[in-house]
């Protein structure tokens, strides 16, 4: 399985990593807009040569709580972030975010892949994606990230994250974004307690039937600090540990800010997989 983002490819016949490019708030204040740029060109550079398969940069924080970023900030954020890095880099760029302003100027950027936490629910985004041409991450995500961590509640998460995909993948077909362009991921972290995240890596492979790939990310994230109890800064085994449960079941993509040691492991993963 192949995936033609604008140019670029991303060859998903085994699991590769997705890189997280942090864009922090502050990277472009006054004076240091150039010094930022370039750290982040090498911070991308070094994870494309560790491996990574695509990189991932946002401008938006969704972490549980954050406040609402406006369209001309995410904008400054981002663009010239894509511009630089997509003619730098030989893998593709993605960009991640919600609003349709974004993805046809980062796509006309150079950006490879839009990666819609928000499934591309927003008003303008469905058509937005579809004209862009690019391959389309659909996430699965209860509520806003202001309250979606309020008390979530399933009775079957599964089953319901997984009828959101579908519909949310029909309404692309009807847009014109074929499922050979779409990969899905169910959205670890976003409106789910850890029962309902384990019991989605639990059954990850319920997703596959769907589309083009499965793409996850655990990296870091509070489902692997509750297990451990441990601060962000050590959750690198277990999060090594979600990524291979998710890749031994199928997903292709594993959205991760170790990129190093994410490609080694699921280089394991992949292997064992081939095997005789
Ligand atoms: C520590 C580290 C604590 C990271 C929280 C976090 C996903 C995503 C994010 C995901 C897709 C995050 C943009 C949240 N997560 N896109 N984006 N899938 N497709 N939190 O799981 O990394 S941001």
């Amino acid at each position: 399985m192949l995936l033609d983002c604008a140019g670029k490819r991303l060859d998903l016949g085994g699991p590769v990593v997705m890189g997280v490019l942090n864009v922090t708030p502050d990277s472009f204040s006054d004076g240091g807009r150039y010094l930022k740029l370039d750290d982040a060109r090498r911070r991308a550079e070094a994870m494309a040569a560790e491996g990574a398969a695509i990189i991932d940069i946002g401008g938006e924080s969704t972490r549980p709580g954050a406040a609402a970023v406006s369209i001309q900030e995410e904008l400054d954020r981002v663009l010239p972030l894509v511009e630089r890095l997509s003619g730098a880099l030989a893998v593709p760029i993605s960009v991640d975010t919600s609003k349709p302003e974004l993805m046809r100027a980062a796509v006309a950027a150079g950006a490879g892949l839009i990666n819609d936490v928000r499934a591309l629910r927003a008003p303008g985004a469905l058509e937005a994606a579809a004209a862009a041409g690019v391959p389309v991450c659909l996430m699965h995500m209860r509520g806003e990230p202001g309250d979606m961590q309020h008390a979530p509640r399933y009775d079957e998460v599964v089953t319901e994250v997984r009828d959101f995909l579908a519909e949310r993948l029909r309404l692309c077909e009807a847009a014109g974004i074929p499922r050979e362009r779409i990969l899905v991921d169910p959205g670890f972290g976003f409106g789910k307690s850890l029962a309902h995240n384990l019991s989605l890596l639990r059954h990850l492979d319920r997703f596959l039937d769907l589309a083009a790939g499965v793409l996850i990310g655990v990296s870091r994230k509070s489902m692997i600090g509750a297990l451990l109890d441990a601060p962000a800064g050590e959750r690198l085994s277990g999060s090594l540990a979600a990524a291979v449960i998710a890749a031994w079941q199928g997903a292709r993509v594993i959205r991760a800010h170790d990129v190093r040691e994410t490609v080694q492991a699921l280089r394991v993963c992949a292997a064992a997989a081939a095997a005789a």
